[in-house]
């Protein structure tokens, strides 16, 4: 196994619906199509094209919501989504969604994420840790020694912890309402509020209310920033101190000095970036100059479905683009641990196995 697939990783930048296998959507689009709800053949090449704007891309999501959004497939993707990156030693991972509602079939924003949570509860291949709980560290780290001496039979396990999506088409009253669910929802793995959605729609100030109050409940924010120019919008996003920050693309001098001043990691996604032409080649992408100025990093796959990427690919991506050996990428890899949304006992277990994985390093 070639080692960005092997080492352990931690994801923390990727949206549900961005991250199906173009096999499930293809077998969703027959089955609709079948039905007469849809033109198959229509819906086929637009999931399988490869290279799309962004504004294309919400398009996509759009028809993937209509291919998606009744609650059992809600739970079979969820299945998928979190299986595929276990699969491939991601050992934490943040999973962001939209809650959805829809009459027509009876969904609430609360039942789409009990059939989120669902999913989480089907998943077989691994053991699945998402209820927070207190984890007797000391029993945690004897687990990871037991495992290393006894290899090829532990079973792996993944830590998940879910983001709910406040959608940029959203008023603020709906804003709300995902705020208030993630806080009935805590119990059960959800741990913060992401903003994203198409950037060239709605307005910075529309979502604030929902944002101070989830912050002032002490849930942790993640905002996606400068994805698009928006001089309006990077700096008060900057001044809100979210936990975290995704792209960080269309940055002026003055916001790149506020950024790193202010220490907010940044979740990079590379493919992502390159696919949709925001960037216009890897040599070029921030993450270089981050990097170097030792800026808080995570490679992060946003939407893995959608750009035919893996969090491995981004990580040999990476290391290839960037001419960074296999420690460093380890090295960035396990700094991600700082950065996630769950407590120092689930920290220190990741610092576990780390360091466990980093013997096998060679
Ligand atoms: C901004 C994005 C995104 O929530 O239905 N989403 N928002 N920028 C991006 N970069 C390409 N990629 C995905 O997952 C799909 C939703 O996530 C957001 C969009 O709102 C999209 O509809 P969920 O599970």
């Amino acid at each position: 196994m070639e080692w960005w697939v092997s080492m352990p990783k931690i994801e923390l930048h990727a949206h549900l619906n961005g991250s199906i296998r173009d096999s499930t959507l293809l077998e969703l689009a027959r089955v609709l199509g079948e039905k007469g709800a849809i033109v198959f053949s229509d819906v086929e090449h637009v999931i399988m094209k490869n290279d799309r704007s962004l504004g294309e891309v919400f398009k996509l999501f759009d028809l993937i919501h209509i291919l998606t959004t009744d609650h059992k497939t809600v739970t079979r993707i969820t299945k998928e989504v979190v299986e595929d990156f276990a699969s491939e030693n991601v050992v934490y991972l943040e999973l962001r969604t939209t809650p959805k509602k829809n009459d027509s079939i009876g969904m609430s924003k609360q039942s789409y994420m009990e059939a989120v949570i669902e999913g989480l509860r089907a998943v077989t291949a691994v053991d699945i840790d998402f209820v927070p709980h207190k984890i007797n560290t000391q029993d945690s780290l004897n687990s990871i020694a037991m495992n290393d001496a006894c290899d090829g039979t532990r079973r792996k396990k993944t830590y998940v912890r879910l983001l709910l999506s406040i959608d940029r088409r959203e008023t603020t009253e709906a804003a709300i309402e995902t705020v208030k669910l993630a806080l009935e929802m805590r119990g059960l793995g959800v741990v913060g509020i992401d903003l994203s959605g198409n950037p060239d729609v709605g307005e910075w100030n529309t979502f604030l209310p929902a944002l101070k109050f989830a912050q002032e409940q002490g849930l942790y924010i993640t905002l996606h920033c400068g994805e698009v120019p928006n001089r309006q919008e990077v700096q008060p996003m900057l001044d809100f101190l979210p936990q975290r920050i995704g792209h960080a693309i269309f940055f002026e001098e003055e916001e790149w000095r506020q950024l790193k001043t202010s220490k907010i990691p940044v979740e990079i996604c590379l493919t992502s970036n390159i696919k949709t032409e925001s960037i216009s080649s890897i040599d070029i992408h921030h993450f270089v100059d981050l990097y170097n100025a030792k800026h808080p990093l995570v490679l992060c796959t946003d939407d893995a479905g959608v750009f035919s990427t893996s969090l491995s690919n981004e990580y040999k991506l990476a290391s290839t683009a960037f001419g960074l050996g296999k420690r460093e990428m380890f090295e960035l890899a396990r700094n991600g641990i700082e950065f996630i949304f769950a407590g120092d006992d689930v920290k220190q277990y990741l610092v576990g196995a780390f360091d466990s994985a980093a013997k096998k390093l060679n």
